[in-house]
C-alpha cells in the first residue's frame, strides 16, 4: 500500500465518521458553511418575501431566493439558473457549448451524449473539419417538464437552433443527459413540452424551409420546400413522428388538456427573401390535433424518411391532422394561458395579440366553420407585441419590441372589447431598458401561476450600465407585478443571449448534493473498468496496458489524486479515468493536464474519463483545478511521457 493509498483511505474515513461534513472541512481546509439546512432555510425564503412585500429586489448575503430561473442563453448554448428575486447567477449548465470548466464537450461521457444521435452526415461533417463535436448551439427555449398541468421538477429540455437539436437536462444533478438531432427538419426553434397529462411529447418547430430530400438534386424551387414539425417523446429521447406543413414554423405552444399543440408561422408565404416573407397580410397559426394525428400514424398513413414516420399535414391535404388559423402579418409569441382557454399569439409587425379560445377548436375539425370563428380578442396593445406571459389571475402581459414597454391587460376584458363593448383591456405600462423580447412570470406557463414577479429580457441594454466595448450586455429586469401597477426593480446584464427563461418555486425541485455512483452517465466507463478488473468504488491506482491504448485509473480525495504519476509512451492513446470518493457537499475536484488542453470536473462520487494522444514525450504535470482544500494547490502529479524509440 503507496503512502498516498494510506492517506487517502485514513482521509475518507474521516470525513465518512461525520456525518455533516462540514466542521471537519473547516478544521481541515477551507471553512465552509452550509446555508442549506432544513430550518434555516426556510426561515431565509420567507424572509425573501419579506423583502418583496417592502417592494425592493434585495436578498441580503445569507439569504436564499424563492425561485429557480433557468435562463436560456442563446449563441452561447448553455443553459443558465439564475435565483430570483436576486438575479444572482447561480449556475451554467453546458448543454450545445463546449466549456473549459467542466469539460463538456471533451470529456468521453460528455461526447458520448453530445453525438449519440448524429445523423452519418453531420458525423461526416465533423470528421472532414477536425471536430469531434459541434462547437456551438443557439439555445433560444428552457422548459420544464410538466405533470397534469404543473412542473414536475424531473426535466429541462432546451432547442438548438443552430444545429437542429433539442437536449433534455435532468433536474437531481442539473446535467445535460440527452442531445437529440432531429432528421428531416431544419432549425429548431420553438420548443415545448406538453402540458397534459404528462409531458410525454417534446414538440419542436423546424423554423428553416427546405426540400424534403435535401440532397441538392432539386433546390431552387421552393414549391418543392417544407417545413417538419416533430413530436420528440421524451422519456426514449427519439422521435415519435413528424408532420409536414405549409408555411415555416416560429414559436410553440401546447394546451392544458393534451388535446393541441399550436405553431405560429411568419412566413406563410414561402418567401426566400425579407420582402417576400413579409409580403402577404395575412400568416397563420398551425393546429396540431394530437389525437388524430397519433391515429393516423397507427393506421400507417405517413411516409417513412430517415427513420422517422411524417404525415402530411400541409393545408390542402385534407385531413384532421392540422388547421390553419389566420393571423396578422408575421405573428411571433405563442403563450397558453393558465386559464386553459386562451392562446395568446404575438403580432410583432401588427400591433395586436390575438386570442384564441381553445376550446372552439373542436369545430374546425367538426364543421367547415371559419378558422378565424375561434379568434375572441384581438387587443390593439402597441408596437412590435412578441411574446405574452399571465399571472394567473385573468391578466396578461406582452413585450413590446418596438415602443420598449411591457403592456399589462385583461383577457376578459379584450374579449368584451371585441364584442364591440366599450372596455379599454389596457390595465398599464411600463418602460423597460431596451427591446424586449421574452418575458416571463412566477409559475406563469403552468396551472400554479402565482403573479409576483415578471422577468423582461431586454435585446439590449441602452445606457443602463458602464461601456465594455462594442458588445454590450443584454439586460434582463425584474418587475414586481403582485400590485396593479407593474415596478422594473432590478437591472441584471447578462451575456449573449437569454431568449427565454422561466421561474419556478424552490419548492419544485430538489437536486442531489451528491452524485450516486451507479449514475448511468458513466456507465460506460464502469464497464470498461469491470473488464479492466477495477473497482471504480474504491481507491484506484492502476494502470492498464492494452497494446497502444492505456487506461489510467485514479480516484481522488481532496487534496490528493491516488496516483502521483503514471508513465506512457509516445504515440499511446491514454484515457484517464478520475473517480472523486469525496462523498460530502460542495467537495469537487478537476483533472487538467498541462499543455493539452485537457480539463475536467469531478463532483463527488463522480467518475469522468478524458482520452487524448500522447505526442510530447517528457514531464506533464496535471492538477486539480477546482479549488477544493488547503492543499488543493499540491494536488497534482506528473505525466511521464517515454520517447518513442
Ligand atoms: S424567440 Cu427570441 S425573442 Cu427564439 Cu422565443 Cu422571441
Ligand atoms: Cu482537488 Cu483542488
Ligand atoms: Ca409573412
Amino acid at each position: 500500500m503507496s503512502d498516498t493509498e494510506k492517506a487517502g483511505i485514513s482521509r475518507r474515513g474521516l470525513l465518512g465518521a461525520t456525518a455533516t461534513g462540514a466542521a471537519v472541512l473547516g478544521g481541515m481546509g477551507l471553512p465552509r458553511l452550509s446555508l442549506m439546512g432544513g430550518a434555516a432555510g426556510l426561515a431565509t425564503v420567507a424572509g425573501a418575501t419579506a423583502a418583496r412585500a417592502e417592494g425592493g429586489a434585495a436578498i441580503a448575503p445569507g439569504q436564499l431566493d424563492e425561485y429557480y430561473g433557468f435562463w436560456s442563453s442563446g449563441q452561447s448554448g448553455e443553459m443558465r439558473i439564475l435565483g430570483i428575486p436576486s438575479m444572482r447567477e447561480l449556475m451554467r449548465v453546458p448543454v450545445f457549448n463546449r466549456c473549459s470548466a467542466t469539460g463538456w464537450g471533451r470529456t468521453n461521457e460528455s461526447r458520448r451524449i453530445l453525438n449519440e444521435s448524429n445523423s452519418a452526415e453531420t458525423n461526416a461533417y465533423l470528421a472532414a473539419n477536425n471536430q469531434v463535436v459541434h462547437d456551438n448551439g443557439d439555445l433560444h427555449h428552457v422548459h420544464m417538464s410538466f405533470t397534469e398541468g404543473k412542473y414536475d421538477g424531473k426535466y429541462l429540455f432546451g432547442n438548438d437552433k443552430a444545429n437542429t437539436r433539442v437536449a433534455r437536462i435532468r433536474c437531481d444533478v442539473m446535467k445535460t443527459d440527452k442531445v437529440l438531432e432531429i432528421p428531416n427538419a431544419k432549425g429548431i426553434h420553438g420548443m415545448r413540452p406538453q402540458k397534459w397529462p404528462a409531458s410525454n411529447y417534446l414538440f419542436c418547430n423546424g423554423e428553416d424551409e427546405t426540400p424534403l430530400n435535401n440532397d441538392g438534386s432539386t433546390m431552387n424551387d421552393p414549391t418543392t420546400y417544407v417545413n417538419i414539425f416533430t413530436a420528440v417523446a421524451t422519456e426514449e429521447f427519439k422521435v415519435a413522428w413528424q408532420v409536414m406543413v405549409s408555411g415555416n414554423l416560429d414559436n410553440t405552444d401546447a394546451d392544458y388538456e393534451g388535446k393541441w399543440a399550436f405553431s405560429t408561422s411568419y412566413n406563410s408565404e414561402m418567401g426566400m427573401t425579407q420582402a417576400d416573407m413579409t409580403a402577404a397580410e395575412m400568416d397563420h397559426v398551425v393546429v396540431f390535433n394530437i389525437a388524430e394525428i397519433e391515429a393516423g400514424i397507427a393506421a400507417g398513413d405517413f411516409q417513412e424518411l430517415n427513420g422517422c414516420k411524417i404525415i402530411d399535414g400541409r393545408k390542402g391535404s385534407n385531413k384532421n391532422y392540422t388547421r390553419y388559423i389566420p393571423i396578422a402579418n408575421n405573428p411571433h409569441g405563442c403563450n397558453m394561458a393558465p386559464d386553459k382557454k386562451h392562446l395568446c399569439i404575438g403580432g410583432k409587425l401588427s400591433p395586436t395579440v390575438t386570442v384564441i379560445d381553445v376550446t372552439k377548436l373542436d369545430t374546425l375539425f367538426t364543421s367547415d366553420a371559419d378558422p378565424r370563428s375561434v379568434v375572441v380578442a384581438e387587443p390593439e396593445l402597441g408596437l412590435g407585441p412578441l411574446h405574452t406571459a399571465f399571472d394567473g389571475k385573468g391578466n396578461a402581459f406582452t413585450s413590446l419590441f418596438l415602443d420598449s414597454q411591457v403592456v399589462k391587460w385583461n383577457i376578459e376584458d379584450a374579449i368584451r372589447a371585441y364584442n364591440g363593448e366599450k372596455v379599454d383591456p389596457i390595465l398599464d405600462k411600463v418602460d423597460v431598458q431596451y427591446q424586449p423580447g421574452h418575458l416571463k412570470t412566477s409559475m406563469g406557463e403552468t396551472l400554479d401561476a402565482d403573479g409576483k414577479w415578471l422577468v423582461c429580457l431586454c435585446k439590449f441594454s441602452k445606457d443602463r450600465f458602464i461601456n465594455v466595448g462594442p458588445l454590450k450586455p443584454e439586460n434582463d429586469q425584474l418587475i414586481d407585478i403582485s400590485g396593479d401597477k407593474m415596478v422594473v426593480v432590478h437591472d441584471g446584464p447578462n451575456f449573449a443571449e437569454p431568449h427565454d427563461a422561466i421561474a419556478v418555486h424552490v419548492s419544485k425541485v430538489n437536486p442531489l448534493s451528491v452524485w450516486n455512483r451507479q449514475d448511468p452517465m458513466w456507465a460506460e466507463t464502469r464497464k470498461q473498468a469491470e473488464a479492466d478488473g477495477i473497482n471504480l468504488d474504491d481507491w484506484q491506482d492502476s494502470v492498464i496496458r492494452d497494446g497502444n491504448k492505456v487506461r489510467v485509473y485514479m480516484s481522488s480525495q481532496a487534496p490528493t489524486f491516488a496516483l502521483d504519476s503514471f508513465t506512457v509512451k509516445q504515440g499511446d492513446e491514454v484515457t484517464v479515468i478520475v473517480t472523486n470518493l469525496d462523498d460530502i457537499d460542495d467537495l469537487t475536484h478537476g483533472f487538467t493536464l498541462g499543455n493539452h488542453g485537457v480539463a475536467m470536473e469531478i463532483g463527488p462520487q463522480a467518475t469522468s474519463s478524458v482520452t487524448f494522444v500522447a505526442t510530447q514525450p517528457g514531464v506533464h504535470w496535471y492538477y486539480c483545478q477546482w479549488f477544493c482544500h488547503a492543499l488543493h494547490m499540491e494536488m497534482r502529479g506528473r505525466m511521464l511521457v517515454e520517447p518513442a524509440a
